[in-house]
This record gives structure tokens, C-alpha cells and sequence, in this order.
């Protein structure tokens, strides 16, 4: 696959900066210099001159078109290969020691096997082009609740992508200093040049993919892929599943959540920490603008993706969003969806996989009620509303800074995080589960999380529209054991004196017609105002066997005629024949788990069992 092995690749010591004073980082990039065989390594500063010059070499090479300028400052377009669309959780490994560490959960190769495959993948894999060092902060620089990695890669998108997504550059190697801590993250599109040989415009390897974690080294391998989450390591490599790991070991969590502030008129402020699967509407939530009728509710935007969590002096958790950017799902983003994200995406955006309109803008579906009369597709093909198929890729994206955001909150870079009243868990569900459901207690909360499920969307390869179990829509993202997360859930609600309630939402209920049954998007309000009343004490509810909900009386209804009393029965009744199969598939997932299972699941499930 590789053009033919040359001479010994010898690193010249000055490709390495005197800045660089961290000894095990030199050492790092003069080692993966040597395997892979780069024609020049290149040190990201991290400055708007550095992004602007890469910008314009993806452009002059067609890796990105520039859009109209007066329309879209300073945006671009990406269109990526056609095998390269998504998140590609079969080719994702977790290779601990012990396989039993991994789970069943993850895909598991041994550590030695791995290595030697990932070995002769990279050897020479970056001949003929640029390998490029990203020192980043994943959270505000210097944070106590932060941690530092470094990306070498041989893709300029990957690092233009992460200034983005992350804070990158010369400011992070000062606060590494010479010893401190990073996750190395060494990610190639795996397809090296010849000498001459004309590049593509997405360049990935068609045959091998590989995105590989070492847990006990705490090392990322990503080999083949330039898209998304298989290549900006920072995201769901380092940030969820390296640091899950990180966190078990050291007493904290890093979950697959938002992170969204909520203010009462004239009350105190809330945050709340909500974890959904992939695409299951995430981002509007965490931008999420109240109806009129809530006009006094202020919502604000910690994080839309990723919450890293810390114990307090104080005995309540706190949360950082250790992201400063977006990569969000395009397709169904608009005005009345999402208007926050709509102002944010106006310039500095990179797009990928939209369509491009004549003028030089982009279009989704979704993003007007009526698709512009011809467009070029996210393959660069012509279209017209009559070509029978979508004008963007249904997993397309944007990468956006959390600065452009008009809703984010004053202290989401404070270092110190921002204490959570509450955590949200939600899958999408055409049946059985009710639009909100509040846990009796943390132990209780945690079964509630763990038996989650969902259905599958786009942001996977894979098939769309099937349930599937998702504990605490980390089924992707969990470095280790389920059975172990359960556990280390559980202790950490024991250690804290002010452990925040837990809810289980859905807003994808259906009727019997397949006519969604909430209307979602800014009236989510009213369900997060009942939230928020009941951590403040002052809300009513009901219990029933699956845990306490809002009577019709508990929510407010002024400028929301569509949910009438019997919607509103349809959207909380609890159908005993439906749990009772949903209980078997809890107790299929447990079985899964069996080996490392906390007693407290099952108990939890017996409970219920009888309840209903
Ligand atoms: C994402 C995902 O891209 O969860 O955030 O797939
Ligand atoms: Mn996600």
C-alpha cells in the first residue's frame, strides 16, 4: 500500500522548536516522525495567521471551497469522500490489558496485536506530506477540571478543525510546561504520496480504518479516516473515552452531556447537565429559546456535547464544557429550530458535506421550507428538488467557535466549572417512554440512565431507526466495563452531599399515526421549568411505578394549545405490557454485563418488576 520504504528517515533536531521544553513530548514527535516519515513537521501556533494560511492552501488544493464573502465571512466547505461520512463505531477499539476491562461494550483487540497492526499502517504513512503538531487544552487553560493532549496529524482540515473545537498552540505548551501531563493522539488519513503523485481532494484510506485507545498508556491511534470524531481526537477519543477512564481512576466524570444554564425571573440560576445520543436534537437544546408564554426564563449555553464533571469542596459536582466549539449535525438546523445556532453559523464557519447554493452559500434540508430551484449536492453534483435524494449528507456538519454563540453563558470558561442542579437523560422513543420521569433517588436515577435506548440516527454508520440500548448515551464513548461505569456512578452519588436530581426525558413520543405527540424544540421549556421547580422544592408531581411525573396542572400551558389534556395522558401514560418488555430488555443488557454488574442494578430492577 505504501510507496517503497527510502533510506532511514532521520528527524533533523531543529524541526523540533527550543520552545519545546517538555522532554517526553520531543521525544513523542521525533519517534512518530521517524515511523511515519512526514516531508516536514510543522508546530501549530495556534494564531488567526496560521488558520487563514492553512484555509487558503485548502483552497488552492480543493479540500475547501471558500463561500461568498459578503454572505458567509471567512467560511468554507469541505466535501469529504463518500466512505468517509461518519463516526465508524465498528472500526473503534478499546485495547486494554485485560479484554474484560474493555466490555462488552467496546471492541477489543489485544494491546501487542493492535500495536504490531497499527505499526505497519504507520510506517511511512505521512510520506509526501506535512506532519503537523496540535498542542490543546480540552477546557479553559490552566482549569483544575482541564487536561492537555497533543494531535499530530497529516491533515490541515484536522487542524484548522480542532483551533476551532479546542484552544490550540503555543499558549498550551506553556502551561504543559516541562513535565506536565498530555494524551498523545496520533491520527493519519493514512494514504501517503508518491513522490509526483497528485493528491485528492479527500484524501482517506479505502481499505484500512482504524480508531484505536490504549487505556493504560492513555494513547489514541487513528488511522484512515478524516472525518469527525475518528479524526479530531480532542472530542470523542480524548474528551469521552480516554477521559472516562481518567475519571474512574481519579474520582470525577466525563459524560456525554450539555451543559444549559436556566434563570426563573428574578430566581436564582440553575445548570443542568442532559445527555441524548447522538443527533437526538443535542444541540437545540442546549441553545434552547423559551416560547413567549416563558418570556421571564433565561436559558444559557455551557457546552452542547461534552461535560466534564469535578467534586466541589462544597459537596456538589461541577461541570466545564471542555470543548470551545461546535460540530454539530446541519440537516434540520433553521430558524425556527434553532435561531442561536442559525446567528452563530453566519461566518468562521467550516461546513462539511452541505450543499452549496449558485451564490456561494449553503443549504440543508431543513434550513428553508422550500429548497432553493438548483443547487450543487455535498458530492458536488447538480440538483434540483426533483432529484429524488438529499442535497446534503444527513450526517453533514459545522464547525463552529462557542464564542460566535448569542447564547453563551457569562461563565463558561470559568475555570472553576458551574454547579449542577440536575441531570437529563433522553433517548429517541416512539412508544413506551413518557415525556419526563423523575428519579426517587441517585441510585434509582443511575438504573434509570443505564437502560436507556434509543434510536439509531445518521451520526453512525449502520443501520438508522433501530432501538438500541445506550446507557447513559455513552455506548460509543464509554472507555471501560459498563458494568464498572454503573459502579463508579454509584459511588460518586455516595461521596457527595448535594447530589443533583436525575430525570429521564423524551420528546419523541409518537401517536398511533406516527404524528410526534410533543412538539419539542423551545417548548421543552415548560418540561425544564417543572425540572427546575422540582429541585427547588415547589413543583407538584405524581408517582407512579417508573418514578414521579407532572400532573397536566404541574406544567405550564399558556401559549401551547396542540397538548391538550388527552396528548398530554398519551405523552406520560405508562403502559404496563410495554414496560414489562422493556424490563426484558433491561434484563438482557444486565445479562451482557453480568460479570461486573452492581448488585443495586438488578435490585432496582426487581423493584420495578413489582411496582408495575
Ligand atoms: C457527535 C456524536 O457528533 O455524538 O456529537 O456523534
Ligand atoms: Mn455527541
Amino acid at each position: 500500500m505504501n510507496p517503497p520504504a527510502t533510506a532511514a528517515h532521520v528527524v533533523p533536531d531543529q524541526e523540533i522548536p527550543a520552545y519545546v521544553t517538555n522532554e517526553k513530548l520531543r521525544q513523542w514527535v521525533a519517534e512518530v516522525a521517524q515511523l511515519t516519515q512526514p516531508d516536514r513537521i510543522y508546530w501549530c501556533d495556534g494564531s488567526q495567521q496560521e488558520y487563514d494560511r492553512l484555509c487558503n492552501e485548502m483552497v488552492a488544493s480543493g479540500m475547501l471551497i471558500r463561500l461568498n464573502q459578503e454572505k458567509r465571512p471567512n467560511s468554507y466547505l469541505a466535501r469529504s469522500d463518500p466512505d468517509d461520512v461518519a463516526r465508524m463505531e465498528d472500526r473503534t477499539f478499546v485495547c486494554s490489558r485485560n479484554k474484560e476491562d474493555a466490555g462488552p461494550n467496546n471492541n477489543w483487540v489485544a494491546p501487542e496485536e493492535m500495536k504490531a497492526t497499527l505499526g505497519r499502517l504507520f510506517t511511512g504513512c505521512m510520506r509526501g506530506r506535512t506532519m503537523y503538531v496540535i498542542p490543546y487544552s480540552m477546557g479553559p487553560l490552566g482549569s483544575h477540571i482541564a487536561h492537555i493532549g497533543v494531535e499530530i496529524t497529516d491533515s490541515p482540515y484536522v487542524v484548522a478543525s480542532m483551533r476551532i473545537m479546542t484552544r490550540i498552540g503555543r499558549k498550551v505548551l506553556d502551561v504543559l510546561g516541562p513535565d506536565g501531563y498530555f494524551v498523545p493522539c496520533l491520527h493519519s488519513v493514512g494514504m501517503p504520496l508518491a513522490p509526483g503523485q497528485k493528491d485528492v481532494v479527500w484524501p482517506s484510506n479505502k481499505e484500512h480504518k482504524y480508531i484505536v485507545h490504549f487505556p493504560e498508556e492513555k494513547s489514541i491511534w487513528s488511522f484512515g479516516s478524516g472525518y469527525g470524531g475518528n479524526a479530531l481526537l480532542g472530542k470523542k477519543c480524548f474528551a469521552l473515552r480516554i477521559a472516562s477512564i481518567m475519571a474512574k481512576e481519579q474520582g470525577w466524570l466525563a459524560e456525554h452531556m450539555l451543559i444549559l444554564g436556566i434563570q426563573p425571573p428574578g430566581g436564582r440560576k440553575h445548570y443542568i447537565a442532559a445527555a441524548f445520543p447522538s443527533a437526538c436534537g443535542k444541540t437545540n437544546l442546549a441553545m434552547l429559546i423559551p416560547p413567549p408564554a416563558l418570556k421571564g426564563w433565561k436559558v444559557t449555553t455551557i457546552g452542547e456535547d461534552i461535560a466534564w464533571i469535578k467534586p466541589g469542596k462544597d459537596g456538589r459536582l461541577y461541570a466545564i464544557n471542555p470543548e470551545a466549539g461546535a460540530f454539530g449535525v446541519a440537516p434540520g438546523t433553521s430558524e425556527a429550530t434553532n435561531a442561536n445556532c442559525l446567528a452563530a453559523l453566519k461566518s468562521n464557519t467550516i461546513f462539511t458535506n452541505v450543499a452549496l447554493t449558485p451564490d456561494g452559500d449553503v443549504w440543508w434540508e431543513g434550513l428553508t421550507q422550500t429548497p432553493p430551484r438548483e443547487l450543487t449536492d455535498w458530492q458536488g453534483k447538480p440538483w434540483t428538488p426533483d432529484s429524488g435524494r438529499p442535497a446534503a449528507h444527513a450526517n453533514a456538519r459545522f464547525t463552529v467557535a462557542a464564542s460566535q454563540l448569542p447564547s453563551l453563558d457569562p461563565d463558561w470558561e470559568n475555570p472553576g466549572g458551574v454547579p449542577i442542579s440536575a441531570f437529563l437523560f433522553g433517548g429517541r422513543r416512539t412508544t413506551t417512554v413518557p415525556l419526563v420521569v423523575e428519579a426517587s433517588d441517585w441510585t434509582h436515577g443511575v438504573y434509570l440512565a443505564a437502560t436507556m435506548a434509543s434510536e439509531t440516527t445518521a451520526a453512525i454508520v449502520g443501520k438508522v431507526g433501530v432501538v438500541r440500548r445506550d446507557p447513559f448515551a455513552m455506548l460509543p464513548f464509554c472507555g471501560y466495563h459498563f458494568g464498572d461505569y454503573f459502579r463508579h456512578w454509584l459511588n460518586i452519588g455516595r461521596s457527595l452531599e448535594q447530589p443533583p436530581r436525575i430525570f429521564g426525558v423524551n420528546w419523541f413520543r409518537r401517536d398511533g399515526n406516527g404524528k410526534f405527540l410533543w412538539p419539542g424544540f423551545g417548548e421543552n421549556m415548560r418540561v425544564l421549568k417543572w425540572i427546575i421547580e422540582r429541585c427547588e422544592g415547589r413543583a407538584g408531581a405524581v408517582q407512579t411505578p417508573i418514578g414521579s411525573m407532572p400532573r397536566y396542572e404541574d406544567l405550564e400551558w399558556r401559549g401551547l394549545d396542540s397538548v391538550d389534556r388527552e396528548t398530554f395522558s398519551k405523552l406520560t401514560a405508562v403502559d404496563a405490557g410495554l414496560w414489562r418488555d422493556e424490563l426484558k430488555d433491561h434484563a438482557e443488557l444486565f445479562d451482557k454485563l453480568k460479570s461486573r454488574l452492581p448488585s443495586e442494578m438488578v435490585r432496582q430492577r426487581e423493584e420495578l418488576e413489582r411496582a408495575l
